[in-house]
C-alpha cells in the first residue's frame, strides 16, 4: 500500500485513520518519500491553537523550487511543465519544458537580486495569466522573496491597499493585458495605485500588448532585455521550512483585506500530496485549473502542487466565451486535458447557452471533473457530469479556503462515491468537526452547523501579515481550540459533508435555519431559471423572510413573471418545504460577483433592506454596473 497515491476506498480509511491517530508519524512519512529537503526536521509538529502557533518540520531546511523544478531536470527535462494557452486561439500555444522554466526561473531570479530584493523581501505580482506570471512567482521562490500575487482584475486602489499593506519593494507587471476581446492598460493602473506606494522601487514591465506606455525613469524597466542579460543559473536560497512564501489577500466581510502568511515546508508537503489523489495525477496526463493564479486555487494547483508532482499544467490566458462559449472544450480537445478542475460560476454561465457548443469537440480525454469556489447546485452538477464528463469522469466538489492553502473536504475520485452537491469526505489529515451556538460540539449523523477544524493540517496560513491579533481573533477566537472556517454546513447519513454557505449567508425564519445554498438549488431546478441569489429581510412576524433575486434564461421567448414566480414556490415546497417559500421574487439580468465568482450576498442583502445609502467597499467586483439596476428595480 502506497500512503502518497490512495486508490481505492479501505484504503481511504486506512490511510485517513492513521492521518488522525499519528499525525506526525504519518506525515513525516510522507514529507520524507516525496520530497527534497537540505535538511531534515528536528521536530515535525509544534502547536497551540490558542495562541495561535502552528510549525511543521521545525528545523527543515529546503528550496520548494528545487522541488518543483531541479529535482525533476534529470528524468523530466524535456516534458513540458506549462502549456500557455493565450487570449486569442491563432497565436498558437507554447509548450514550456521542465529545461526550460528551470532557465526562466533562474534569470529571473538573477535580475530580482541585480534589482536588490532579498530574502524576506515583499514582492507584489500584478500579471496576466502569462508564463511571465508562473517565472516570477517561482523566481520570488527561489530567492526566498515573498511574493504577493495581486489578481490583474483589482483596480488601482484595490492594488495600492495590498501593496502599502505588505511594504512591497517591487512591481512586477506588463503594459497591458488582454481579455476576451478587449484590452487592460494595466501599466496605467500601477501608475496610479504608485502614486500612493511610497515602498516600492522598481517596476519590472513585460511587453504582452505592445502599446505605448508611460516608463518612469529609475523606477521602470523593460523586463525582457534584463532576462536576455541575465546569467541563465541561480543556485536556491536555502530556506527554513517555515520562511514565508507568500501573501495572499483575502477579503473580510469588514475592513481591510486580509494577508494570509503561507509558509514553505508544510504548504509545499500539502499541495502536493492533495493534487496527486484529489486528481488522481498520473505522469502522462494533462492538468488543467481555470482559475487565475491571483487567487490560492491557482498558487496551488495551476502552480506549485501539480509542478512539486513533475505534472504538465496548462496556463490559460483568456476567458471562458472568446471567440466563443466553445473556448474551454476547444482547449480539452486540443491538449487532450485529463483533469479539469474549474467554478461553478463558469459551468452555469456555460451551461447556460445551450450544449451545442460542448457537443463540437472531442472531450473523451477527460477522467476527473472539479469545482470550486463555491456551493455547485444540483443542476450545475448534472450539467457538467452529462455534458462535459458524459457520465464517465467523476467530479470532485473540493472545498478550501484561501486560509487553508489547499483542498479540505473532497471526494477522491474512483474512490468516493460522489454524491451532487455534496464535497463529501475530509481528506486525508483533516479533522473537521460542526459546532453549535453555544460553542459545543455537535456528534452524530444528519446534523447540520459550524464547520470547524480539530487538528492543525500542513498547509495553514500561519498568521495575517502584520496582524496576528486580528487572526486570532477572525480563526480562533469563536470556538476554544479550533479553527473555525466561517462556513456552515451539514453532514448526512453517512458522514458526508455538504457546504452550506458562509455562516453570514444562514437566515433564520420563523426559527428555522436556512442556508442559501439548497434554496438557490432549488430555485435553478426551474427550467426557465439561469441564475439566483436568496438573501433575507426583515418580517414582522417570521423574523425574516427571504427575498430571492433571479436571473432568467435568454430563450427568446417572453414570460408570464407571475406564473414563474409561482412554479419557483412550488419546487422549493417541493425540495425543503413551504417554510423555504419566497416572498419576493425580483427578476434581474445580473448578480454582484467578486471577480472569483463569488456572490456578494451583502450588498443584495442591503437591497432586500432597502438600505442603499452605503454599501460599504463595492471596488472588488466584477460587474459593479448591475447594482444600480438592481435597486431600481427593487420590490
Ligand atoms: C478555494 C477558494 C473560500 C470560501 C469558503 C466557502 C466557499 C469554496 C467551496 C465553497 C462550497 C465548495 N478560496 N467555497 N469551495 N463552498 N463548496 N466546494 O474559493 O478563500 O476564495 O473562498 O469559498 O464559503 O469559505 S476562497
Amino acid at each position: 500500500m502506497s500512503n502518497y497515491h490512495i486508490k481505492h476506498l479501505e484504503e481511504y480509511y486506512q490511510v485517513y485513520r492513521k492521518s488522525v491517530n499519528h499525525p506526525e508519524a504519518f506525515w513525516e512519512e510522507i514529507a520524507e518519500e516525496h520530497f527534497l529537503w537540505r535538511k531534515k526536521w528536528d521536530k515535525v509538529l509544534t502547536w497551540d491553537f490558542s495562541k495561535p502557533e502552528v510549525q511543521w518540520f521545525e528545523g527543515a531546511k529546503l528550496n520548494i523550487t528545487e522541488n518543483c523544478i531541479d529535482r525533476h531536470l534529470l528524468t523530466r527535462g524535456d516534458k513540458t511543465a506549462l502549456i500557455f494557452e493565450p487570449n486569442n486561439p491563432s497565436e498558437g500555444s507554447q509548450h514550456i519544458t521542465y529545461k526550460s522554466l528551470h532557465e526562466r526561473v533562474c534569470r529571473f531570479a538573477n535580475v530580482l537580486k541585480e534589482k536588490g530584493i532579498n530574502k524576506g523581501d515583499r514582492v507584489c505580482i500584478y500579471l496576466p495569466m502569462i508564463p511571465e506570471l508562473a517565472v516570477s512567482v517561482l523566481a520570488c521562490a527561489r530567492i526566498g522573496a515573498i511574493h504577493s500575487v495581486v489578481f490583474a482584475g483589482f483596480s488601482a486602489t484595490a492594488l495600492a491597499t495590498r501593496i502599502n499593506d505588505a511594504d512591497c519593494k517591487m512591481v512586477i507587471t506588463s503594459d497591458g493585458s488582454y481579455r476576451g476581446a478587449k484590452t487592460i492598460d494595466l501599466k496605467g493602473i500601477v501608475d496610479e495605485a504608485l502614486e500612493n506606494c511610497d515602498c516600492v522601487t522598481t517596476v519590472l514591465v513585460a511587453k504582452r500588448i505592445h502599446t505605448d506606455i508611460n516608463m518612469k525613469g529609475g523606477r521602470d524597466h523593460w523586463l525582457q532585455p534584463l532576462l536576455d542579460d541575465a546569467y541563465h543559473d541561480f543556485p536556491p536560497e536555502i530556506m527554513d521550512a517555515e520562511d514565508p512564501l507568500f501573501i495572499l489577500y483575502t477579503s473580510g466581510s469588514t475592513g481591510k483585506p486580509k494577508g494570509m502568511v503561507h509558509t514553505t515546508a508544510g504548504y509545499m508537503v500539502y499541495t502536493a500530496y492533495t493534487f496527486k489523489n484529489v486528481f488522481q495525477y498520473t505522469e502522462k496526463d494533462v492538468f488543467w485549473c481555470s482559475a487565475d493564479v491571483g487567487w490560492i486555487t491557482g498558487h496551488s494547483y495551476i502552480l506549485y502542487g501539480p509542478l512539486a508532482n513533475g505534472a504538465t499544467s496548462v496556463l490559460f490566458e483568456g476567458v471562458p466565451n472568446y471567440p466563443d462559449f466553445s473556448r474551454f472544450w476547444e482547449i480539452v480537445e486540443k491538449h487532450k486535458v485529463s483533469q479539469f478542475y474549474t467554478a461553478p460560476t463558469a459551468i452555469r454561465a456555460l451551461a447556460k447557452e445551450g450544449v451545442a457548443y460542448t457537443q463540437k469537440h472531442d472531450l473523451s480525454s477527460l477522467k476527473v471533473l472539479g469545482t470550486v469556489g463555491e456551493p455547485i447546485n444540483e443542476e450545475a452538477w448534472h450539467w457538467y457530469d452529462d455534458n462535459i464528463g458524459k457520465n464517465q469522469a467523476p467530479i470532485v466538489d473540493t472545498w478550501f479556503q484561501t486560509e487553508n492553502g489547499g483542498i479540505m473536504i473532497t471526494p477522491i475520485p474512483y474512490v468516493t462515491p460522489t454524491k451532487p452537491t455534496y464535497a463529501t469526505l475530509p481528506f486525508i489529515g483533516i479533522q473537521p468537526c460542526l459546532m453549535d451556538e453555544e460553542g459545543k460540539e455537535i456528534v452524530g449523523n444528519q446534523v447540520s452547523g459550524r464547520l470547524c477544524v480539530k487538528f492543525p493540517w500542513p498547509s495553514i496560513a500561519r498568521t495575517i501579515w502584520g496582524d496576528h491579533k486580528r487572526y486570532k481573533e477572525t480563526y480562533f477566537t469563536a470556538f476554544e481550540n479550533k479553527y473555525f472556517t466561517g462556513d456552515g454546513a451539514l453532514r448526512d447519513e453517512v458522514g458526508y459533508y455538504r457546504i452550506t454557505g458562509r455562516v453570514d449567508d444562514v437566515i433564520i425564519v420563523s426559527g428555522h435555519n436556512l442556508g442559501t445554498a439548497p434554496i438557490e438549488d432549488a430555485i435553478n431546478e426551474h427550467p426557465a431559471v439561469a441564475e439566483s441569489a436568496v438573501v433575507g429581510f426583515p418580517h414582522d412576524i417570521k423574523g425574516n423572510a427571504l427575498y430571492g433575486y433571479v436571473i432568467l434564461k435568454d430563450t427568446g421567448e417572453s414570460r408570464d413573471q407571475e406564473n414563474v414566480r409561482k412554479e419557483i414556490n412550488q419546487i422549493i415546497t417541493e425540495q425543503i418545504g413551504p417554510i423555504a417559500k419566497l416572498d419576493k421574487i425580483q427578476f434581474t439580468n445580473g448578480l454582484p460577483k467578486t471577480r472569483s465568482g463569488k456572490i456578494m450576498r451583502r450588498i443584495l442583502r442591503k437591497i432586500a433592506h432597502k438600505d442603499t445609502n452605503n454599501l460599504g467597499d463595492i471596488s472588488t467586483l466584477l460587474n459593479p454596473e448591475v447594482v444600480q439596476s438592481i435597486i431600481k428595480n427593487a420590490l
